[in-house]
């Protein structure tokens, strides 16, 4: 139990990596990681959060009619042969982080393998102590040829059945969460339901967004308003770590931050490359948000919020009768 004077501050490192091209291989990778972790280390951090998908290209921006074509892009163990010396540096280091990446499951009790686009948090002692699944897949499912670029992954991963975990590490209470999680204000409360004080999100978000060309312009803004909202409603810490610029012809959003519970960013990136953001986050500053505007049990209304859980879609209200 830490004395009550003293302040549960973790220096975290948001680890923005810039493209990962489609012949990088896994160790040139994780050779950047290092160096980044290096850099976290010399700037006394504690924890660093690495992108989504952060091994490899965003493979899901092609499709490929047989899946197992893509089974490469999968990790099957975690550490595997690549990750290990990320792992072992880390441990030597005492540094702890968050790593996205495509995982394809052993076969489960019916002999099925599951894709899933997976984070885990490791602890300063080389332990993954939390795995998360993520839960909001976007784009499609099937090719759709007349794309520019495939945004696949609901061809390629499956949404994790597990939802929202919160795990008790470096002091505080982390989550998890991935990519267009980060645009779901549900993503942000299931974790404030369990108390969360600082979520950590890779991403990898392309500036142009097909369905809707007139939202390029804004995926810099969309990225913090959704951050900072989520932030400061759960009064939590948000960290938020993008793979940036060009990656095979497409240009990718960076813009990496560290969102206090206030929901002011307190550290950015100004790159689209590799790049270390470093803040030291007070995880006691939740407290002014969760125990005063957002007590969620003095003010909350459950009993009022039902098509929130029990709804898909929308309902839209009759005409007036
Ligand atoms: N990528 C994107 C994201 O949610 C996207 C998908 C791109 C949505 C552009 C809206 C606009 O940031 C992932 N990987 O979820």
């Amino acid at each position: 139990m830490t004395s009550p004077t003293a302040s549960r501050t973790i220096v975290v490192g948001a680890a923005q990596l810039g493209p990962v091209q489609r012949e990088d291989s896994r160790e040139s990778v994780v050779a950047r990681m290092i160096t980044l972790l290096h850099e976290a280390s010399s700037r006394g951090c504690q924890l660093v959060v690495y992108p989504e998908l952060a091994l490899t290209t965003f493979f899901p921006r092609w499709f490929v009619d047989d899946i197992g074509e893509a089974d490469h892009w999968y990790e099957t163990s975690m550490p595997g042969p690549s990750t290990q010396p990320l792992f072992d540096e880390a441990k030597k280091l005492g540094i702890g982080f968050s790593l996205g990446y495509a995982e394809l499951t052993d076969p489960d009790a019916r002999g099925t393998r599951h894709r899933y686009n997976t984070q885990i948090l490791v602890d300063g002692h080389g332990s993954i102590v939390g795995r998360y699944h993520k839960v909001h897949i976007p784009g499609h499912a099937g090719h759709e040829p007349d794309r520019p670029f495939q945004h696949a992954e609901r061809y390629y991963f499956e949404p994790g059945p597990e939802g929202f975990g919160v795990w008790r590490s470096f002091g505080g209470l982390i989550g998890m969460m991935t990519c267009n999680d980060r645009r779901w204000p549900e993503s942000y409360r299931e974790m404030g339901l369990q108390g969360v004080e600082m979520i950590l999100c890779g991403y990898n978000t392309p500036i142009h967004y097909v369905p809707d060309p007139s939202q390029d312009i804004l995926q810099g803004f969309h990225n913090s308003l959704v951050m900072q909202a989520g932030a400061y409603q759960n009064g939590t810490w948000v960290v938020g770590v993008a793979k940036g610029g060009v990656e095979e012809g497409v240009d990718s959003l960076g813009q990496s931050c560290i969102i206090a519970p206030s929901g002011q960013i307190v550290a950015q990136a100004y790159t689209t490359g590799d790049e270390l953001v470093v803040a030291s986050c007070d995880l006691d500053w939740c407290k002014r948000y969760k125990d005063t505007l957002f007590d969620f049990d003095k003010y909350r209304r459950p009993e009022v919020y039902t098509r929130i859980t029990s709804q898909r879609g929308a309902v839209i209200a009759p005409e007036n009768g």
